[in-house]
This record gives structure tokens, sequence and C-alpha cells, in this order.
């Protein structure tokens, strides 16, 4: 499907490491399998080079176990690329060697600093508008900062309550931009005021995972196991590509938070 969409040409990823099981999680789908783990890491990133991204592949670091979640590290823009100050103490420390790549490829470099806190995973990129979700990892004060960084580089922002809305870790585990004012969300976030407006994509109950779909350039990569909503998408006239999931799924995560993509 051709329209009208921002065009990514590279994405940054790191792959788990042997000690991912010790990663957070709030889940109870068991431990993950370190060799499956790296599959499945393999595939997603054969599929965002399908998809046209050049990858920049960092090496595994065992330092931070949850540290192939590279997305929560950093708010990546056409204009700026914004460091993030993840919630997690434990994760912290990941955003300084992405900050050294980062660097490369950006000269406008801002971050969030103390008492913000904020996570890569709670900011949806919704054309020149950003939604920023205040959650379990994003308080107040990051969200705020964020919004006034974004807007001093003429964007726009709006924030998401999820705390009591939704229990889902982060805004994208539940929402995600398909370009052309269509989003898809779960149900806890669909009566959402800030979503109004937009041509929504609704997921069914029990298929929340589904919903941190992501759209690269031509293709809409998709978790696999949720054929009623790839179904749906392909009805939309998107093209799909189902991926397995299932170790980053026991650690919370999902398709958008194993890449950066700019
Ligand atoms: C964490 O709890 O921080 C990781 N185990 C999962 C992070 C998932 N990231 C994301 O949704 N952007």
């Amino acid at each position: 499907m051709s329209d009208e969409k921002k065009l990514r040409t590279k994405a940054i990823v790191r792959p788990p490491s042997p000690n991912f099981s010790n990663g957070l999680t709030t889940i109870d789908l068991g431990k993950p399998i370190y060799a499956r783990a790296v599959k499945q890491h393999e595939a997603y990133c054969e599929a965002l080079r399908r998809c046209g991204l050049a990858l920049v592949s960092l090496e595994a670091d065992d330092r931070y176990p949850d540290s192939t979640f590279v997305e929560d590290t950093a708010v990546l823009t056409e204009r700026c690329a914004i460091l993030a100050r993840p919630g997690a103490p434990s994760r912290i420390g990941e955003v300084a060697s992405i900050s050294t790549v980062l660097a490369k490829s950006y000269s406008e470099f801002l971050s969030i600093r103390e008492p913000g806190t904020l996570d890569g995973g709670d900011v949806c990129e919704v054309g020149n508008h950003f939604f920023i979700g205040i959650s379990q990892r994003t308080n107040d004060a990051g969200a705020q900062q964020l919004a006034e960084l974004l807007r001093s580089f003429g964007y726009t922002a709006s924030f998401v309550g999820l705390r009591g809305v939704s229990s889902s870790l982060h805004l994208k585990s539940g929402l995600a931009y398909l370009g052309n004012n269509r989003l898809v969300v779960t149900e806890a976030l669909a009566n959402c005021a800030e979503f109004r407006g937009h041509d929504l994509v609704l997921v069914s109950a029990g298929e929340d995972y589904a919903a941190n779909c992501l759209r690269v350039n031509d293709q809409v990569l998709v978790a696999a196991g949720y054929p009623a909503f790839e179904r749906r998408l392909q009805e939309l006239g998107y093209e799909t590509m189902a991926l397995e999931m299932s170790e980053f799924q026991k650690m919370d995560g999902g398709l958008s938070c194993l890449s950066l993509r700019f």
C-alpha cells in the first residue's frame, strides 16, 4: 500500500544477551529460551532489511538484560534525536551506548533530565504529532520535557494517561500508527479522547499483544498468532509480515521495542 508515510532508511538493533531472561517482566509466560530469542531476533532483523532498512547492529550487552529493547532509550524524529531516561533504574545505563551511535547520525541532540523519566515505548509518532503516554515508566516531568523539546522543533504533542486505564507497560503496547490518520488500538485505549478524529482499527479483547504492530515503509510487521488481526490489515490493503515473538513477549516486549527506526 502506498500512501502518506515517512520513509525510514535505517534502524538500530541489539540482539538479546545470554542473560536476557534476567530482565524485567510482569507477565507470567515462563522464562524465555535464549537460543529461540536469538533466532526470533535474527528473523526480525531480516524483516526490517526486507522493508528496505539498513541496520546498525550493536553488540549484545550483558550488563543490561533488557538492552535488546532499544526503542526505550531514545525518541528519533526527522529533526532531532532525544535521549530518553528509562523509568526502570536497571535500564538507565542503556542510554550511554545508544547516544554514541546516534551522535554519528544526528547533529541536534537533546536529553530528558532528572526528575523526568521517559521510555521510548511511550511515544507514538503520528505525522507531526506525538502522543506521549504517562505510564508506569514515564512520569509527568518526563512527558512535559519531551513535549517542550518536540514543540521547540515545530512538532505538536499531547499526553495519554495510561495509569488506571490500561494494564499495558507502555503506550505502544496498545497503540500503533499505520499512516493516513489510522491508529491500531486496544479496547482499553479505544475511548481515549486523544484519539478522536482518527480512524481506529480495534484489536479484539484477548488479542491485545497484536496491537504492537509496526509499519515500516510499505509493510506492516505483525506478531504471529493473531490471524484475524492480520487478515483485517490485509483487507485494509496492507502488506503484512508475521513474526514469531514468543520469547520477547515473555519479557513484556513487542515488535516496536526491538528497534529504533530513523
Ligand atoms: C522492560 O520491562 O523494560 C522490558 N522487559 C520490556 C521493554 C519493552 N519495551 C517497549 O515496549 N518499548
